[in-house]
């Protein structure tokens, strides 16, 4: 055991989930022979589970008989199948125990072949899961219409944000060897519900879009179609003039507009469902419409007149900041906000979870809810830049659960907004920067496999519990005895909050290290953009902590809906979570606790690495219930887990000392180590940057 499996394992069952199994799975029945390459995707996958479930073979059969699975389409249905197809949308299925012909059988039932196949994958996780496959009644439709990951791939393997190792695209050897790993990609995804990939990064070179490297393309696109997965790219906006030797990349320019017709023309001649463009402009030094005195609009519409002909859509990215804004969370809305009813229909507005970063802890964006004109897809982060990369067991479900709950003020949750309720809108997409690279365990770490499988499960549906779906991933990864399984899932859900409390308690952030974001260096101030300095973002001093970002400060709580906007917008009934992020206040302000702020703020980093300990302790017990190689890996991460826990404890304590002048609250443990040896520490080496 490696997790090279993934959640995929298909061990064989015990006892009387065994015999079941073997009572309800004998057969498998399918609508059509041979069938199209989806149904067999999902004939191949169902044979390939239930053989190493149940140690025998099903048949594939035509006919009903006792113990088949009955894969069915409205088209295809044997006599007798009555259910409310138009209740199951395009991708949806419905698994049920029932009787055809007199003869119990299960029902795998579907609008189409993707349902299908998702349905199969469905049935085989409530397998592994331990659900009770003699009475079965399940039905799932997707939320959301557009699930995909992005992939932060550089053209040269490197990864941006990877802490995986390589690209698993192996561009160069593309399109003439398909590595095998391509089709176990797919599948891991369509297991979740994943339906399209970016293969490259959003910092994107515009070779990409060149006859070689859409061919590589192509390739990919040819293997993971019959997963029901589309293949998008990132375009570079200046790849007019890069490639077609224009003179201007503006998006006004009728020889530019007439470039990226053609460009998408021959996009789609050899990629005929080819997803569309994701694009980052004007940000972090990207070309875009800016440049030419246009907004963003004018550039994602000119990409969505070249893409419609064709069904092609565009994400059009909201992460963008000035270095000379007064406060880079209230940026994006600034510039996004006054063009809502500006975008073309097939242009989706994508959105990071918070108005910074993908910091450990943030409120969710303002821009959720207050574009009610504009679909707005959700961009997770998988990778854990800002949470330790994968040598830190941090669980995410909580956190994609907690921005997807957030009530936006405007009527509904994000959830509601991104899966189009709230707005009526069809086109819907959320987004997650995978972190997957060429490791055998493919994330990097085993619990790292959590947060791209509970990515993909919210992404289906958002509402589900993170809890919830934390259990599934362990039952299929681990163990699905239920107090194992249990005890490793509170593990999982109580890592985030740990990470949140050793490294930015209190709504603190962006406190890493430069350019890696690896370590504490709440200290450092002479990065040559202001707004790229930890001093920046948590402004402590003499008279006290955090960013005012209320009315007597820059005023970007301003941004939220007016109920958001109060709650926010006054220390008193912010919750402790998000007040230094809002609130700048003196070390001495009381909390709900009856400690000071100082106080507290010690009290959180403590509890944090206490956490992690405790992490520890309980991993260790669990040894008889896992796997050796598995256990002790995730024993000697979990150990540098704790390690740099501490480090980062240490190290924030001695300089949020130094600047407050206050002595440590009675009996706190000093910083192992002066403030200068922290800051004299150097990390050149650290992964993830990569191009
Ligand atoms: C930041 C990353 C940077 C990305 C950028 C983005 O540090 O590498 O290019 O986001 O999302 O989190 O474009």
């Amino acid at each position: 055991e490696d997790g090279h499996e993934l959640w995929l394992r298909y061990r064989p069952l015990q006892g009387q989930a065994m015999v079941q199994l073997q009572a309800g799975a004998r057969s498998i029945v399918v609508p059509a022979q041979p069938g199209s390459p989806t149904l067999r995707a999902a004939v191949a996958e169902l044979q390939r589970g239930i053989t190493a479930m149940a140690g025998r073979e099903p048949v594939l059969a035509t006919r009903i008989a006792q113990g088949a699975l009955v894969l069915a389409t409205p088209g295809s249905a044997p006599p007798g199948v009555e259910l409310r197809w138009d209740e199951l949308g395009r991708e949806g299925w419905l698994l049920r125990s029932t009787r055809l012909q007199g003869r119990p059988v299960t029902l795998i039932a579907a609008n189409g072949e993707a349902g299908l196949l998702y349905g199969s994958f469905a049935w085989l996780r409530a397998a592994q899961t331990g659900a009770d496959l003699s009475r079965l009644e399940q039905r799932s439709v997707p939320k959301v219409g557009l699930r995909l990951l992005n992939h932060w791939d550089n053209l040269d393997r490197s990864v941006e944000r990877g802490y995986a190792g390589a690209s698993i695209w192996d561009w160069w050897k593309l399109p003439d060897l398909l590595d095998p790993r391509y089709v176990d990609y797919a599948r891991a995804n369509a297991s979740l519900g994943i339906n399209g990939t970016v293969l490259n990064n959003v910092n994107a070179k515009a070779e990409s879009l060149t006859a070689p490297f859409l061919a590589k393309a192509a390739a990919l696109a040819d293997v993971f179609r019959p997963y029901g997965i589309r293949v998008y790219l990132s375009a570079r906006f200046s790849a007019p003039v890069e490639l077609g030797g224009l003179k201007t990349a503006d998006p006004l320019d009728p020889a530019v507009r007439a470039w990226w017709r053609a460009k998408a023309a021959e996009i789609y001649e050899r990629i005929p469902d080819f997803g569309g463009f994701l694009v980052k402009a004007n940000s972090e030094g990207q070309p875009g419409p800016q440049d030419y005195g246009r907004h963003h609009a004018d550039g994602a519409n000119m990409l969505a007149e070249a893409l419609a002909p064709h069904g092609g859509v565009v994400m059009w990215r909201a992460f963008v900041y000035a270095p000379d804004a007064k406060d880079r969370a209230a940026q994006a809305f600034a510039e996004f906000q006054p063009l809502d009813g500006k975008f073309a229909p097939n242009v989706i507005v994508q959105v990071k979870n918070g108005p910074i970063d993908f910091q450990p802890r943030e409120p969710f964006h303002p821009l959720f809810g207050a574009m009610p004109k504009t679909p707005l897809a959700l961009e997770l982060q998988i990778t854990k830049e800002y949470l330790g990369f994968s040598t830190h067991l941090v669980h995410l479900g909580p956190l994609f659960e907690e921005v997807l709950q957030a009530d936006t003020g405007h009527g509904g949750t994000v959830a509601r907004v991104v899966d189009g309720r709230l707005h009526g809108h069809r086109l819907t997409a959320i987004a997650g920067v995978a972190n997957i690279g060429t490791d055998r365990n493919w994330s990097g770490s085993q619990f790292d496999q959590a947060n791209w499988y509970a990515f993909g499960r919210l992404a289906w549906d958002p509402d589900l519990p993170a809890a919830a779906v934390a259990r599934d991933w362990v039952a299929q990864t681990f163990t699905a005895r239920p107090a194992a399984r249990d005890a490793i899932a509170r593990l999982m859900l109580a890592s985030r909050e740990a990470v949140v409390d050793y490294m930015t308690p209190l709504g603190l952030h962006h406190l890493m290290g430069t350019g890696h974001h690896h370590g504490p260096a709440p200290w450092v101030d002479n990065l040559e953009r202001a707004d790229w300095n930890p001093v920046y973002f948590h402004r402590a001093g003499r008279d006290g902590i955090g960013f005012d970002r209320s009315a007597t400060g820059s005023n970007a709580v301003a941004q939220y809906a007016p109920s958001v906007a109060r709650r926010f917008g006054d220390p008193r009934t912010t919750p402790p979570e998000l007040l230094l992020w809002f609130h700048h206040l003196p070390w001495d302000h009381a909390m709900p606790s009856g400690r000071t702020l100082w106080a507290e703020l010690v009290a959180r980093y403590d509890r944090g690495v206490a956490t992690v300990a405790d992490m520890r302790r309980r991993w260790a017990a669990l040894e008889p219930d896992i796997d050796a190689a598995r256990h002790a890996e995730v024993a000697a991460y979990l150990a540098v887990q704790e390690g740099e826990a501490r480090w980062w404890r240490d190290a924030c304590i001695a300089y949020f000392q130094a600047v407050s002048g206050l002595p440590l609250p009675p009996g706190v443990r000093p910083p192992a180590q002066p403030l200068e040896a922290y800051k004299a520490m150097r990390f050149p080496f650290a992964p993830g940057r990569g191009g």
